[in-house]
């Protein structure tokens, strides 16, 4: 059985299995990513749900996984040389799963590169500007009600990042083309998302990007994401 107990996370969130993945995540458009992928690669592992706030991801012990106190978070007690490995951001988690089992990324060294690009694409631009639309215009509307600039801001940003995804998806069916990868998994979950949580469908103009729509379709009907977007699961 592995020995997880150089990780503080472990105490107050005991491993009942810890010779599979321990997953430290909450059902958000971040979390969800790790838990598709989980899903979609059939790897075995147990969730732990991580509440916001100073008893989850600001506590010592989930600080002590990722000291930037914010979920999704993984250990992998087979990690590289059969060691466990502690990751956060869910972009690592992802190229982590994916070169761990061969799946999910181009084989083809230029493509892999270039399914990268398209992740570092989702983490430096669609999450955070989809996020911070959010944040103005649903969590924070009170706060901006004599100001309009700072949700204008991010709506148009996220509009024109939107408008990149539909030029590249008009002519096929995923990011990479017929090969369904981690660029997918990590993107869309926030597309989705700034439509479901957020409520900003019309706000950002989905109607103007028939591809991307759709594309969340296919990608949300898959099995695996339909299990995922429920990991971690209330108690
Ligand atoms: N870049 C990080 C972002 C993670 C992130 O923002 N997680 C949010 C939930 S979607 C979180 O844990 N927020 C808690 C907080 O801000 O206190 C990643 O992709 O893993």
């Amino acid at each position: 059985m592995a020995d997880l107990s150089s990780f503080p996370i472990t105490k107050k969130w005991p491993a009942k299995n810890p010779d599979i993945i321990q997953l430290y995540s909450l059902p958000t458009p971040n979390g969800v990513k790790v838990s598709i992928a989980l899903e979609e690669l059939g790897l075995a592992y147990e969730p732990h749900r991580i509440e916001f706030g100073p008893d989850g991801v600001k506590s010592p012990e989930f600080i002590s996984l990722n000291p930037n106190g914010r979920i999704p978070a993984i250990i992998d007690p087979n990690g590289p040389g059969g060691k466990p490995i502690g990751l956060f951001e869910s972009g690592a988690i992802l190229v982590y799963l994916a070169e761990k089992t061969g799946k999910l990324i181009p084989a083809d060294p230029a493509l892999r590169y270039e399914t990268l690009s398209w992740v570092m694409f989702q983490m430096s631009g669609v999450g955070p500007m989809l996020g911070q639309f959010g944040h103005f215009y649903k969590f924070a509307a009170d706060k901006v009600a004599n100001n309009s600039y700072p949700t204008e801001r991010y709506r148009d940003e996220s509009k024109r990042l939107l408008s990149v995804l539909e030029d590249r998806l008009k002519d096929r069916p995923w990011i990479m083309g017929d090969e369904y990868t981690i660029a997918d998994i990590t993107t869309y979950p926030w597309v989705r998302g700034a439509d479901i949580f957020y409520g900003g469908r019309e706000a950002l103009d989905y109607a103007s990007f028939p591809s991307v729509v759709d594309w969340v379709e296919r990608a949300s009907a898959r099995p695996a994401a339909q299990k995922g977007f429920d990991i971690p699961a209330k108690a």
